[in-house]
Formats: C-alpha cells, structure tokens, sequence
C-alpha cells in the first residue's frame, strides 16, 4: 500500500530528480521516515493504533498519511516534491504535491492532540505549509515571509501545535501561491472530536475531498500557471471523471461528505436521490437550528462544506458540480457553436484537401463521447466514461454515489452498476396506454371547454379614429 522511500537514489527520487532539490541523508535520519504513496487509488481508512480512537475518514483516490508516537506527541513528515498524478487512465500529469501524490495524503488527529509535523522542501523553490482554518500560535500559521522564513530547497521545517477544535481543514503552501496551488500542491486535515459533541453526528462513512482545476494543453502534462479561471480540467482530488472513484455505501448509512475548494471558482455541488444537510464548514459545525435541506450546496473560494444525508435510495447515483463545463476534460475554448449548422457540403469540399476533418457539434456535443477522435498523447477524452445503457457524457467533476443493500459495513469496493427492479427504468415508448377519463365533450384536453368560444377566434386591435375628438 504504501512505500517508505530512501531520499537518496530510490526509484521515486529518479522520476523527479531534474528539479527536485536534494536533501542531506544525515539530517533526514532523525526524522520520522517519509511514507510515500505511488498509486491514485482510493485506500481503506487508516484505524489508529496508537493514540485516542476515532471514526477515521476515506479519502476518494487519496490515503492518510501514518504518523509516529514520539513522547505523546504525533509526528508526521511531509515532504513537497513534484509528483506524477494519473488523473485519470492514460493521462498522466505532472505536478507539484506531497510525498508522491497530489493532493497530499490527509492528516487525521484528534482534538486536543499536540502534532509535529516536518516539511521537507524537495521543489526548486521555496514553500511553506499554511493550516487553513486552525487556532495555532501565529508564527505556525505558515505565512512566508510573514510569519516565518520560507523553507529553501533541501531544508526541513517544523511546525508544532494543539490541535485545538475538532473539524475540518486544508493545508497548502503560503509561498508563491499562485503557481504552487495551480501545481497542485493541497491537502486536507481532520480533527476528530475528542468525546461525543453535541453538533457532531457520529456517521457510518466519511469521506473527503478537495475540489482542484488545473490547465493543461492536450498533449502535454504540466499545468500552465498563469491561467486565473480558464481551467481546462476540473478535478476531484487531482483526478476526473471516470478516473474518480465512485462512493459505495450501504443503504441506510449516515454518510458525511467534506468537500473543501481549492480552486479559483465556486462550484456547486449536486447530489441526486436524496437530501442532504449542511453540518459545517472551516468554522466548525454549524448550530442545528441554523441547518435546512438542500440537494446541491455552493461552496466558494477556499471554503469547506462539509454535508451528511441518510442513504436510505438503492442505486446508481450521479453526484456532480452543477456547472456543467466542469463536468467536461481538456475543452478548447475556441470551439465554435455548430448546432443547426448544416456543413456537410461544406466538409467534403473540405475532405478533399484535409482527409482526416471531421464535422463536430452541429446536433450538439453528444456525438463527442462516441467519436472515434484521434487525440494526442497523453490527453483525457473530452467526455466519456460508460455506464450500463452507454455513454454517460461527463468528465471532471463528476463521480456516482452507489447506495446498496448488501454491501458490507466498512466495504467500500466498487459492487458495480446497480440492477435496477423490473418496470423502474425510463424506456423508449412502446405501447398504448390506457386513456384518461375526460370530462368535456369538444377538444381532446380534459379541462371542460363549456364557455369557450367555438371556432378559431381572431384578436383584432381597432385603432382609434377621427383624431382627438370627444377629449
Ligand atoms: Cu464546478
């Protein structure tokens, strides 16, 4: 699952030797020894087994990062490196993050516990680690320049404090901001509550992740950093859809969700078959009078929603941002609107000069997830992933809550699609229904048609004649 990497020469080290900065085997040995991830697979919660208990979280295509007892206080070791991401199978990006993976791996403590974290700078430039949303002595707050010196190339800082209110926070670097977080460079924190709290719900699954875009030319791998909002790939924890792994539940769990964005854009985020509550936020849990029903919940700029629903609904539910470009890969954005555009003419004239031409979008974009398109190297499919009845014509942000009966307490492997009860899908219309009862005798509407005029009425306008007499 995991692998515990030799700074200097592993394999891990090779693939990002050209610009990673090198680190001092002698200073690294006192450390806690930096565990590193190499898959993008969603791994099992991590049970503690030292420490306070707690209900650990599942991270989506994401893990949590082990951590050493030392003398009561938990130690972890991040290490920021660049990092190889699949975002999805057969594209491979290359980005900036923590101990092999972006997002970093998710750190889980418990209120009241004094943590140590150590980062290692491994980028070749400096960084620092905010904790977005803690109460922490303010030179631990991660500011560079503000509140501490950046960490250079090859050095390690320490951060150490209480962890003082249960919730749920992010970290990500407070140097060079802009490039480092359109790197990728994010992760997540939970405080677990230290007793039972009145506004926290125990659930049966908890999962987390962070809401991240990235843009990255068809073909190529490493984001651009400049773009401010004209994203081209909108991730979930650095991975699009269908490379999003699905939500499995049980039915009748209590399933809490933590969505923290990352991004420079909102993004409301949309759950199908049931209601959900917002139960907090980077504030803290939210008092239960201040809480109502929702479906889908906005959640803006550098924050954290964290929402919890019974899922009490068997089946296949999608689960998306509701901004529907954002549920779509690698789009140019200078694809010209061809719906009612009859060009077919046009393009066999075209044909002769360009073989390999191909008219697009003049019924919509539909025909997207089924075309046969060569793509360059190394570029995710606009739209894609399939489903059980075909194409699902999504990419980005979108993944699918599985509710089932017989799937085991703590199982979160995938059972696949749902089998669907006999006369319970949407099919293609077939037959004579029976008719409705109507209750007038004229017209083929069952609203009574006593008082209407008969025949086709024409409106007429008279316009007023003879000047302006009479007034
Ligand atoms: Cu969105």
């Amino acid at each position: 699952m995991f692998s515990r990497r030799n700074f200097i020469g592993g394999a891990g080290a090779a693939m990002a030797a050209a610009t990673a900065a090198s680190v001092s085997k002698v200073a690294m040995a006192a450390l806690p020894e930096p565990v590193i991830q190499t898959r993008p697979d969603t791994m099992p919660p991590l049970v503690p087994d030292t420490g306070r208990p707690y209900n650990p979280v599942v991270t989506l295509n994401g893990w949590t990062l082990p951590w050493r007892m030392n003398n009561g206080i938990k130690e972890f070791h991040l290490v920021a490196e660049p990092v190889v991401r699949e975002m999805t199978p057969g594209f491979k990006a290359h980005l900036w993050g923590y101990n092999g993976q972006s997002p970093g791996p998710t750190i889980e403590v418990v209120e009241g516990d004094r943590v140590r974290i150590f980062v290692t700078n491994r980028l070749p430039e400096v960084t620092s680690v905010h904790w977005h949303g803690q109460r922490l002595p303010n030179g631990m707050d991660g500011v560079s320049g503000l509140t501490q010196k950046g960490i250079e190339p090859g050095k390690t800082f320490v951060y150490e404090f209480v962890a003082r209110r249960p919730g749920t926070f992010m970290y990500h670097p407070h140097a060079d901001e802009m490039v480092q977080m359109a790197m990728g460079m994010m992760g997540f924190w939970i405080t677990h509550p230290k007793a039972r709290h009145p506004l926290i719900d125990e659930v049966d699954r908890d999962f987390v992740f962070l809401l991240n875009a990235y843009d990255i030319e068809p073909g190529s791998a490493t984001p651009k950093i400049m773009t401010m909002l004209d994203f081209n790939l909108w991730s979930w924890n650095s991975r699009i859809f269908p490379g999003i792994d699905p939500l499995v539940v049980r039915q009748y769990d209590k399933v809490r969700l933590r969505i923290g964005n990352l991004t420079m854009t909102n993004h409301p985020i949309h759950l199908h078959g049931h209601e959900f509550t917002v139960t907090g936020t980077d504030g803290g849990p939210t008092p239960k009078a201040s809480r109502w029903p929702e479906v889908t919940t906005d959640i803006a700029v550098g924050q954290m929603r964290q929402v919890e629903f019974l899922a009490d609904e068997q089946g296949d539910w999608a689960f998306h941002c509701h901004k529907s470009h954002h549920t779509m890969n690698a789009m140019g954005h200078n694809v010209p609107t061809m719906i009612g555009v009859d060009h077919r003419s046009v393009a066999r004239q075209i044909t002769q000069l360009v073989p390999d031409y191909m008219v697009m979008g003049e019924r919509g974009m539909h025909d997207m997830t089924e075309m046969e398109m060569p793509l360059p190297d190394n570029t995710a499919a606009m739209m894609t992933g399939t489903g059980p009845f075909g194409p699902v014509g999504m990419g980005g942000m979108f993944s699918v809550l599985k509710v089932r009966k017989d799937q085991k307490r703590g199982d979160y492997g995938d059972p696949g699609w749902y089998a669907h009860p006999a006369g319970t899908v949407a099919s293609e219309w077939s037959a004579a229904l029976d008719q409705p009862a109507r209750s007038g005798t004229h017209g083929v509407g069952s609203m009574p048609s006593a008082g209407k005029p008969s025949g086709v009425v024409e409106v007429t306008v008279r316009k007023p004649a003879g000047g302006h007499t009479g007034h």
